[in-house]
């Protein structure tokens, strides 16, 4: 299914940064007859396929392709080496090199995803589970970080809704927790404090129930066309888009409905600067820097990097403003 009318959550902007890796992989995968939009995911042996990409693929990884069911036009990317190398991901340092460096041989099969807590029907999926039990979509979001800077992203997942309706919550559920994976064999930062930033881990997050409804909210497995890379949140991460980075939550392995607001490792490490709802707001500063603008990420050198200015809601206020609308969002930042 092609979708010939931009949806809301598109944003245009003028300056042009053609990402013609990404749309001549996706001419190859269509001669090779893999994007027929019948199949929600062509599952293909790990490495079979994009060594066929030829030179312009980061030599990176072992990721997969996959095969979304949506395609959306032409907003302006970020680069696939940007994302795969500028990355925020404390369990593996505070660098912004450090997770492409250090996460390589992290281990996210087998895995296993649970959803609990206010629900009438406990879930477990595993690897294979969070790949096929889904119709996936690709989703250009912006991806907007609290330091400042953002990425538009062509992202592969599901609407974290169809997970959570399969789980059948309750009706005292308020609020979704979320909970990245604890193993301090594989991820440095969760032994050494000072790798790690400081944060007691595991890493944790949570939104209103009616925030994680919402059809913006994706569970994202893959982006650039393929599985996500160890840096990026593999083997499935949150994206958020109208919200700052960092409630976008990598490697989950635990979702649990609770009736009451969950703890947010940014909130607990730093209050008065990362509060727990974390909306994209330009008129609301950080304590130290200002959220008015942004530095957007495309082709070129990262701080040759043109500023833009920051929208209220990332830029998808009129689908996320009216469930904020009775709240004072200078003090529930
Ligand atoms: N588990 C975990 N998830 C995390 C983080 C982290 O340190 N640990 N960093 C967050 C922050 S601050 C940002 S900006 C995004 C970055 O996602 P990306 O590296 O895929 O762009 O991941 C978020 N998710
Ligand atoms: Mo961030």
């Amino acid at each position: 299914m092609k979708i010939k009318q931009r949806p809301r959550w598109f944003i245009s902007e003028n300056d042009a940064t053609p990402e013609t890796v990404y749309h001549n992989r996706r001419k190859l995968l269509k001669q090779l007859g893999i994007a027929a939009a019948t199949v929600p995911v062509a599952s293909m042996a790990q490495g079979s396929l994009f060594n066929l990409f030829g030179d312009d693929e980061p030599a990176v990884d072992r990721r997969a392709a996959l095969s979304p069911t949506k395609q959306q036009g032409d907003l302006p990317l970020t680069p696939e080496d940007k994302i795969l190398s500028y990355n925020n991901f404390y369990e593996f340092g505070t660098d912004k090199t450090d997770p492409a460096e250090r996460a390589q041989s992290f281990q996210y099969n087998p895995w296993q995803l649970t959803v609990g807590g206010l629900v009438n029907t406990p879930v477990t999926l595993d690897y294979d589970d969070l790949l096929k039990r889904f119709p996936l979509e690709e989703r250009i979001y912006r991806l907007r970080c609290v330091e400042a800077w953002s990425m538009n992203i062509p992202w592969i997942g599901f609407p974290l809704a169809s997970l959570i309706k399969m789980a059948n919550p309750t009706s005292k559920a308020r609020y979704v927790a979320f909970e990245t994976l604890y193993d301090p064999e594989q991820m440095p930062g969760q032994v050494s404090r000072r790798l790690g930033g400081g944060i007691d881990y595991p890493y944790v997050e949570g939104l209103r129930l009616d925030e994680a409804m919402n059809p913006l909210t994706l569970l994202s497995v893959g982006l650039y066309g393929k599985t996500l890379a160890p840096q990026n949140g593999a083997p499935i991460r949150l994206v958020v888009p109208w919200k700052y980075g960092f409630k976008s939550i990598k490697s989950i392995v635990k979702i649990t409905l609770t009736d009451t607001m969950p703890p947010t490792t940014w909130n607990l490490l730093a209050p008065q600067e990362y509060g727990f709802y974390a909306n994209v707001n330009p008129y609301v500063d950080h304590p130290r820097w200002s959220q008015a603008s942004e530095r957007f990420i495309g082709e070129g050198s990262l701080f040759s990097s043109r500023r833009q200015l920051t929208l209220m809601f990332n830029g998808y206020e009129p689908e996320v403003a009216a469930m904020y609308k009775e709240m004072d969002l200078k003090r529930w930042y």
